[in-house]
């Protein structure tokens, strides 16, 4: 059964129990001090103050204090974070630092629970628990949870004001950190709030407290999202993609709000979204996915317009252009690797070059307050603090394995106003910016090559949905090679079937225009998988050869160089290549390289395409359209084996289906 809103019991009224805008009102004149009561008068739509009221009345704090987004409500966030403990000041300038705790460094995927009413379908690769128990666990854990403390209400909006896919969302929690990061990182829509509600139909509600910040609570913590009442309860834990909810929390309902409410019409993803400029100062944007930890932000920094570094929402504009906005503006990018040789935009920012607002989380902090991480291109750390406590390099955890100075999912979070390649107007441009360009990527270690381009939006749609990673550190407790479908699918609440159909709907849309050109990507495959020694886990590629492939589609989506003709899509040609490599990062690229990253290893492909084809045929009504996509890949890639055996070089495929 698909999903149907405001349906079975709203958890948080009912737990709260107000139900009159009266009620209302006065549970505000007793929380409130004046200036507070007069900033939340200001609020006009019931629904939403019913919602903070019966927050107020579950979580009992002893008082409430509304962020208004005003200059000084921005530096009472600054400064409570600090006060409490949460934050504390570093080297720089505008730089602090929060810690959580060792058990809480990332999503917490096994404590992650979709509610669902009785018969509802929820993905396959998800938790899920019915309403009546998560209510009592609420319940259980909840009540009273913000006793002695102040709670904090902060309305943002996820995307530019006014623009289509753009959506309000409050945010009520105990925790400055998560207020402050809230700050840098969603447009206020406090003042917009009302306006914004009637236009958009709807807004999100989200509850947070950390509790105690006990480790011994980090079992007990839980992250629910109700998703027929579109209100999310995360609590007894800090880390920002657990608890600050606009980000992921909020992400899951526009997915279900776009696959289930806006088919054909929107598309709601896990995306970067950049502009590159090509030939006569052209300006071609991109949006590309990647799950956590693949080096999305990377692919964002290359380009010349910065937009986006995690989220996109997409629609089709009555033009028939495809449009996308970032409902973020700022970035919770992972440290761990940034350096000035591949990042230096961002570089800047955290060595205190550009002056700027920065909260790294769960990084080393030297002596003198330099925060460092694993690979910033510095000299190794001697000594430090971290969430752990003092650092040496001698440090091991308990199972001898040494301590890294900085956890791998530690991250910074900081404005993109203040990195130099962001477009400040664009990026924040209800319009959104025209996409012509749609990648995909995993990490990849031995099967795709670094740039693949489908010859149409059904092969398109295959690309997402068929992406694979290793696990990385962005998820508690995850292990060995996943599925990943469109890198999107640790936040698709509803049948992945759903989902699939919603994308061939949209991409094969007669509304576009111009079809984009859709792509996958892959930066990690090794030299052991490529002719190699066994275990030479080195890359063949680098990351600034990022560039590289992303010029090379920017030029083919203009339709300015040919591509080789093969039964997964279209690969680049040598010559181009090594022109674009030259012109861009000034590298000699070889043909011996190009033949190792652009050979077909058919078997590999062809166990990658049996391993999806069996996990999709578990989903129910899965659109058939993906079958056939896949057997007709398997045939061309067969036929090829037959004709040139199981590796198959450029030429080879040249020869074999020519050059478009
Ligand atoms: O943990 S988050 O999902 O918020 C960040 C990420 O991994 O993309
Ligand atoms: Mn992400």
């Amino acid at each position: 059964m698909k999903l149907e809103m405001k349906k079975g019991i709203d958890i948080l009224s009912n737990l709260g129990s107000v139900v009159s805008v009266e009620e209302a009102r006065n549970i505000f004149e007793k929380k409130c001090d004046s200036d507070n009561l007069k900033k939340i008068s200001t609020i006009k739509n019931e629904e939403a103050l019913l919602k903070i009221a019966n927050a107020i009345a579950l979580f009992q704090p002893d008082s409430v204090w509304f962020n208004t987004c005003s200059k000084e409500d921005l530096q009472t966030a600054r400064n409570g974070a600090l006060e409490n403990g949460e934050e504390f000041k570093i080297k720089f300038e505008g730089h602090t630092c929060h810690y959580d705790l060792p058990e809480d460094q990332a999503r917490l995927v096994k404590q992650t629970y979709y509610i669902y009413n009785e018969g509802e379908d929820i993905s396959s690769l998800a938790l899920k628990q019915e309403r009546s128990e998560a209510k009592a666990y609420i319940k259980e854990h909840m009540t009273g949870i913000m006793k002695g403390k102040k709670m904090l209400a902060s309305i943002w909006s996820r995307g530019p004001i006014g623009a289509k896919a753009s959506i309000p969302a409050i945010m009520i929690t105990d925790s400055y950190y998560v207020v402050h990061s809230g700050n840098i990182l969603y447009p206020n829509a406090f003042n917009d709030f009302d306006s914004e509600v009637a236009r958009a139909g709807l807004f999100f509600t989200n509850c947070h407290s950390y509790g105690q910040f006990k480790s011994e609570d980090v079992p007990k913590a839980r992250v629910y999202m109700d998703r027929s009442w579109q209100t999310t309860f995360s609590f007894f834990c800090t880390y920002a993609g657990n608890t600050l909810l606009l980000k992921k929390g909020n992400h899951r309902f526009t997915v279900d709000h776009c696959t289930y409410y806006r088919v054909e019409e929107e598309l709601s993803e896990h995306m970067f979204i950049t502009g590159l400029t090509g030939p006569g100062n052209r300006k071609t944007f991109i949006v590309g996915a990647a799950p956590s930890g693949c080096g999305k932000t990377t692919t964002a920094m290359v380009g010349t317009d910065f937009i986006g570094d995690d989220l996109a929402q997409i629609w089709i504009e009555r033009d028939g252009t495809v449009r996308a906005v970032n409902p973020e503006i700022g970035i919770f990018g992972i440290v761990k690797d940034v350096n000035y040789r591949g990042d230096p935009y961002l570089m800047k920012c955290l060595r205190g070059e550009i002056p700027s607002e920065v909260i790294f989380s769960n990084v080393l902090i030297e002596e003198d307050g330099t925060p460092r991480w694993e690979g910033d291109g510095d000299q190794e750390p001697t000594s430090g603090k971290n969430f752990l406590g003092d650092w040496t390099p001698e440090k091991k955890y308990v199972n001898g394995n040494p301590v890294p100075c900085s956890h791998p999912n530690s991250r910074c979070t900081l404005s993109n106003a203040d990195i130099e390649n962001y477009n400040r107007e664009l990026g924040v441009d209800p319009a959104g910016v025209p996409i012509k360009i749609i990648t995909y990527s995993g990490r990849d270690s031995d099967t795709n090559p670094p740039v693949w381009a489908a010859k149409n939006p059904d092969q398109g749609v295959v690309i997402g949905a068929s992406i694979l990673s290793a696990a990385t550190a962005t998820e508690v407790g995850a292990v060995g090679v996943r599925r990943q479908p469109w890198a999107n699918a640790p936040f698709v609440p509803g049948s992945l079937a759903d989902y699939t159909h919603a994308q061939f709907k949209f991409f094969n849309s007669n509304k576009i225009k111009e079809k984009p050109v859709m792509a996958g990507l892959n930066y990690f495959l090794t030299h052991a998988a490529r002719g190699g020694e066994p275990g030479d886990n080195r890359l063949l590629g680098e990351k600034r050869d990022v560039k590289p492939w992303l010029t090379w589609l920017e030029i083919r989506a203009h339709g300015e160089v040919m591509a080789i003709n093969t039964p997964i899509g279209y690969l680049p040609l040598f010559e181009d290549l090594k022109t674009i490599f030259n012109e861009t990062i000034n590298k000699e690229y070889t043909n011996k390289l190009y033949n190792k990253q652009f050979s077909l290893y058919i078997d590999n492909i062809i166990a990658r395409i049996d391993l999806q084809t069996k996990a999709y045929e578990k989903e129910e009504n899965c659109p058939e359209r993906l079958f056939e996509i896949y057997e007709e890949q398997k045939v061309g890639l067969n036929s090829l084996k037959e004709k040139y055996g199981p590796i198959v070089k450029p030429s080879e495929l040249i020869e074999a289906g020519g050059t478009e």
